[in-house]
């Protein structure tokens, strides 16, 4: 109907979530991912992957000339991460609050980094800070074919339609 596709866009809204190396050794994985699945949002993609070095100097390239940038490629490529794509209204701005301060020490409780970690240099998780850039992340992480487009069965009962 004519009111289900002025929503449609909006909740078409995707971003990239990755559980850092720390996240998958702490093995946070399955909280990081119960999460979001019980704010409404909606998988459509998701791996477990050893990032490259030419992925990760792509993914921080607006951070290369930060001081901490060797060390944070380091523990970036320290052991395997879990790439994610979650689908949603807002899911973007949404899933920024839901993940917290970049400082884990300063992330509010109730925030996956509040909760969950106490130092920035091992935050646990990343989240794409804009709809732009989520989909240039997006882009660099998975294929095409890698993202599934599927329908929840509860919409109607997380949107109006
Ligand atoms: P974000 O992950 O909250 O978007 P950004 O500023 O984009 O934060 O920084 C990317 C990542 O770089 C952070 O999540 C963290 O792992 C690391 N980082 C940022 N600032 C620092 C710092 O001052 N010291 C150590 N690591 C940092
Ligand atoms: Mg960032």
């Amino acid at each position: 109907c004519l009111l289900y596709s002025s929503v449609t866009p909006d909740v078409r809204e995707r971003t990239l979530i990755a559980v850092k190396p720390d996240g998958v050794q702490r093995r946070l994985v399955g909280e990081i991912i119960k999460r979001f699945e019980r704010r409404g949002f909606k998988l459509v993609g998701m791996k477990m992957l050893q990032a490259s070095e030419a992925v990760l100097g792509k993914h921080y390239h607006d951070l290369q000339r930060k001081p901490f940038y060797p060390a944070l490629i380091r523990y970036m490529a320290s052991g395997p991460v879990v790439a994610m794509v979650w689908e949603g209204h807002n899911v973007v701005r949404s899933s920024r609050l839901m993940v917290g301060e970049t400082d884990s020490s300063q992330a509010k409780p109730g925030t996956v980094r509040g909760d969950l970690s106490v130092h920035i240099s091992r935050n646990i998780i990343h989240a794409s800070d804009s709809v732009e850039v989520a989909k240039k992340e997006i882009g660099l992480w998975f294929h095409s074919a890698e993202l599934i487009n599927w329908e929840t069965s509860d919409h109607s009962d997380l949107y109006q339609v």
